[in-house]
């Protein structure tokens, strides 16, 4: 469609407060409130457009930080994308292609324009992304507990709320303990996978090794957040499937890593990856390759997470999203009323025009820990 676009008259970048319910346990850290930046746009018309650049709020996951993404959106991405000469989002996708790496940054400015494009045409994105599917299937990320019977606690509550996939975060220590834990109380048709978020090196072989008998789905990102020969050299050693996260920043790498046999299996995050464009260019490199495919959470707000459902729309992936709730996540999300899990295990792709969920400006206001005007016309 080229009818002719309002011009935005408004473009800003929020750093907002979001207090988890309960805190997040990985193998980096513990995160107890999510810190994330949103950008802004609105047009002549009063249309709106949001987007989220959820990076975490440390460097311990990759380069990127929150702090950094805020900069990075206010400073260079925000205003070049204002000067692409076009709202559409592939064409501001390709002007911040001139920026290396930050890849939150970009993705959330992008998601902004996708929504606001779609306010416009009074579609929803999912119609613009173009996937055939309705609805998208979704599995969760238990983070890392302090029990064995806490974790299987966990996984019996999301299963019986419909729950098709069990992800467990693991580190050196905590590994062949709970897989086996969850195997025997849940049996071996149970669709279960791990996430090491880079706390293993190849040192850890013997580790990784025994992890194969448990029949996982796949072992993500077991190795540093750039060793991507390294895990060519795993895959090799082991049968699980390794799927890259924290390794996979683009298409150009997605493409890479799977010409070099670093993994089997791709979970694909939009702000890892710096947006819906390059999502959607890897979600074809996947399927046209036949490899496994799911989208990976960021725990977005329901800003972040309404790009990552229309992105699921396609039928590209094959394995359940990590896409808990905010229900799950927060004591409130930013969109209200918010998605939920229905007892399929199954969350519906919004169909509304624009973002899909009503913003709740008034708790993002509240919430706002730093805010910068780009444009304000
Ligand atoms: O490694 O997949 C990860 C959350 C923050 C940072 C990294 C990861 C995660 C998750 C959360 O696993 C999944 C979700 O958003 O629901
Ligand atoms: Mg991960």
């Amino acid at each position: 469609m080229t009818a002719e676009r309002a011009p935005i008259l408004l473009a800003e970048v929020r750093q907002v407060a979001m207090p988890l319910l309960k805190p997040f346990v990985t193998g980096f850290g513990v995160t107890d409130t999510r810190h994330t930046v949103l950008v802004h746009l609105r047009d002549e018309d009063g249309h709106e457009g949001w987007g989220e650049a959820p990076a975490l709020d440390h460097p311990y996951y990759l380069p990127d930080t929150t702090a950094t993404a805020f900069r990075i959106a206010v400073d260079f991405a925000l205003p070049v994308a204002l000067q692409a000469g076009s709202p559409e989002p592939a064409v501001v996708a390709a002007a911040m292609s001139t920026i290396r790496g930050n890849t939150f940054a970009r993705a959330g400015v992008e998601e902004a324009f996708w929504s606001l494009q779609a306010a416009a045409e009074g579609r929803s994105m999912r119609s613009l992304i173009g996937g055939p599917r309705d609805r998208a299937a979704v599995g969760e990320s238990l983070s890392i507990a302090e029990t064995i019977d806490e974790t299987l606690e966990e996984v019996a509550l999301r299963l019986g709320e419909g729950y098709r996939r069990i992800k467990l975060k693991i580190r050196p220590g905590w590994d062949e303990v709970p897989v086996r834990a969850v195997r025997e109380a849940f049996g071996d048709d149970l669709f279960l996978q791990v996430d090491a978020n880079a706390a293993y090196t190849l040192d850890h072989l013997p580790e990784l090794r025994r992890l194969d008998g448990y029949g996982l789905a796949c072992i993500e990102q077991p190795l540093e957040w750039d060793a991507l020969l390294e895990h060519a050299e795993l895959q090799r050693a082991i049968e699980t499937p390794v799927c890259l996260d924290e390794t996979l920043r683009s298409p150009a790498d997605v493409r890479r890593a799977l010409d070099l046999g670093a993994c089997r299996n791709v979970n694909l995050k939009p702000g890892r990856v710096g947006g819906l464009t390059a999502s959607m260019q890897i979600a074809e490199l996947c399927r046209a390759r036949g490899v496994a495919l799911w989208c990976g959470g960021m725990l977005e707000s329901g800003i972040g997470r309404a790009g990552n459902l229309a992105l699921c729309s396609l039928d590209a992936f094959t394995d359940p999203a990590d896409m808990s709730p905010a229900s799950v996540l927060f004591a409130w999300d930013l969109v209200d009323p918010t998605f939920e899990v229905s007892p399929d295990g199954t969350i519906a792709v919004p169909e509304a025009a624009g973002l899909g969920f009503p913003v709740r400006h008034d708790r993002i206001e509240a919430q706002t820990v730093a805010h910068a005007v780009v444009l304000e016309a």
